[in-house]
């Protein structure tokens, strides 16, 4: 075990910059904790982001994400380039050993200078688990990774969209992924750039394969075709072809200026979805601490006041008591 070490924005700051591994672990946390360091720590670093890849992997659970991931990791490590790893996915955590049957595996890449991997805890984010998430991937980008995987469990519904952070979606399906395949074609969820479908080994894979080629043959509009790859992740069967899907997408992003507009977009996107969890949060935690306010929810319920009256009622009072608290710290 490392000794114990008090750390300021300063040595953080240039800890991570040099992809010191006990620098990141310790901003990362300080990221999770919504320590008031994290936030000037992010403010420094901010200038320094934007060089890294960032590939997003989500899909149901269970399906072979992290499995794909370590896979990945190591393909890419044989080509020399760096990667950091987020995992936001509670039921298969990487830990130190913490992946059934794939522990010594794992295990090269903990001892790997060239590699990061963080889970994400899923309790206890002050400003939210997404909010997290993009601190943590910013650390990282700063860090100097050349590449970034954010894993997600995606069930088109969930707290951290990874089409928000990432610039490639890749989805990871599997025999028995039905529900996923649904949403896909009833357009609940967003079309990824590349589809994995692992677990090749099991007799259903070739019909999964090809139903969702056809559903996404049905959409002749696109300027980019997902590819779709049947992988093996557990025997690394078909590693270079997903990740060469993976590469064909990132230079598609790379002509014509893709990949700054769909960067800008969805910075833009990130920035107003934390402001309105926040904002949604502030109107929460004011209602709940004034009598005044729960009197006029109480008055709704009780029909002497209707619904858009107390939004207004509600709006007021809030936003004006801000000015007023503004007024008097002035
Ligand atoms: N048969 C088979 N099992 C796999 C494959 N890839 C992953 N698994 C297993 O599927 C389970 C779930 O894998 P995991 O990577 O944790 O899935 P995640 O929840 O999507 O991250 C584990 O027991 C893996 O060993 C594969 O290609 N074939
Ligand atoms: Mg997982």
């Amino acid at each position: 075990m490392a000794r114990r070490r008090e750390w300021t924005q300063e040595t953080l700051v240039a800890g991570v910059r040099a992809g010191n591994k006990l620098a990141l672990a310790r901003a990362i946390t300080f990221v999770e904790n919504g320590d008031p360091l994290a936030l000037a720590l992010v403010r420094d670093l901010f200038p320094h982001t934007g060089r890294a890849f960032a590939l997003g992997i989500t899909g149901p659970p269970g399906v072979g994400k992290s499995t794909l991931i370590s896979a990945l990791v190591r393909h890419v490590r044989a080509r020399g380039e760096t990667v950091g790893v987020i995992s936001v996915d509670p039921s298969s955590p990487f830990s130190q050993g913490a992946l059934l049957g794939d522990r010594i595996r794992l295990a090269d890449h903990f001892l790997d200078e060239g590699v990061f991997i963080r889970s994400m805890g899923t309790r206890g984010h002050l400003g939210g688990l997404a909010e997290a998430t993009l601190q943590a991937m910013l650390v990282l980008d700063a860090a100097g990774k050349d590449l970034l995987f954010l894993e997600t469990v995606g069930t088109g519904q969930s707290e951290v969209e990874v089409g928000g952070i990432a610039d490639t979606v890749l989805l990871v399906l599997m025999p028995g992924s039905g529900d996923s395949v649904q949403a896909l074609k009833a357009g609940i969820m967003e079309i990824p750039d590349v589809i994995a479908v692992n677990k090749m080994d099991h007799p259903a894979a070739k019909t999964l394969l090809n139903e969702v080629r056809s559903i996404l043959s049905l959409d002749r509009e696109r300027e980019w075709r997902p590819p779709i790859v049947l992988t093996e992740a557990l025997r690394e069967e078909n590693i270079a072809e997903l990740w060469e899907a993976v590469e064909r997408h990132r230079a598609f992003l790379g002509e014509e200026g893709r990949l700054e507009s769909r960067r800008r977009t969805k910075l833009a996107g990130e920035v107003f979805a934390v402001a309105s969890s926040r904002a949604k949060q502030h109107l929460e935690r004011a209602v709940s601490g004034d009598p005044e306010l729960r009197r006029l929810l109480d008055e709704v319920h009780e029909r002497r006041l209707d619904p858009l009256s107390a939004v207004r009622a509600i709006m007021e009072r809030v936003f004006k008591l801000e000015d007023e608290k503004r007024a008097d710290a002035a």
